[in-house]
């Protein structure tokens, strides 16, 4: 009888496609303007990117995130949903939803919310922690798709395991960072392997 698991999910770039969805968004409303390809996608910072193809084009990526419905819109990634699913029903294993709102908070909060009620269930809205700062939470597993999560805590308790996504697949990661390629990729031995 080991202690229970507790798992820190990622929603943007792990449970919803944001780099997907920002791109129709984007090119629908800046049909004329030049854009990124999530295959040419370098950084986790989407506006920073659109910011060195142009100067202005940064506050125009901004304003796609910040428009009402982006965040609701946002199609699940493959796969994701379902594992939640079968993960929150595991014994011993509790999962949680540990993503950071932007600061414009007129739609994000509430579609958040919404997204995890409309994929997830109700209930589901038990286990959704809003943060800018995922180092104050403790877990024993963070899945997310950001390279570099930092807070003022230094030491976070959790072990990082890096989501792949278009921004970050080229990136090389120390020795003893672990990826999770997709979610048909083996999360099931990634949970076993933190059980104590
Ligand atoms: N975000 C930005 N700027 C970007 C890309 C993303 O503000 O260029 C937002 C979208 C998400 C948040 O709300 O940052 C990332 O949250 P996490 O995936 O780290 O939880």
């Amino acid at each position: 009888a080991g202690k229970r698991l507790r798992v820190l999910v990622d929603m943007d770039g792990v449970l919803a496609d944001f780099e997907g969805g920002f791109l129709k968004k984007y090119r629908a409303r800046y049909p004329d303007e030049p854009f990124i390809t999530l295959e040419d996608r370098r950084g986790f910072w989407v506006s920073l990117q659109y910011g060195q193809l142009r100067s202005d084009l940064c506050e125009k990526a901004i304003s796609i995130w910040e428009s009402k419905s982006f965040f609701i819109d946002l199609d699940p990634l493959p796969g994701g949903v379902e594992a939640v699913k079968e993960m929150a029903r595991m014994d011993d294993t509790d999962v949680f939803i540990c993503t950071s709102p932007i600061k414009h908070y007129k739609h994000c909060p509430y579609e958040k919310y919404a997204w995890v009620e409309k994929h997830l269930g109700c209930d589901f809205l038990e286990q959704v922690i809003l943060t800018r700062d995922k180092t104050l939470i403790a877990g024993d597993l963070l899945i997310d798709d950001k390279p570099d999560i930092q807070g003022v805590e230094s030491t976070p308790v959790w072990e990082h395991i890096l989501f792949t996504a278009c921004h970050n697949k080229h990136l090389s990661i120390g020795a003893s960072q672990r990826r999770l390629l997709s979610w048909s990729d083996d999360w099931r031995g990634i949970l076993d392997s933190q059980r104590k």
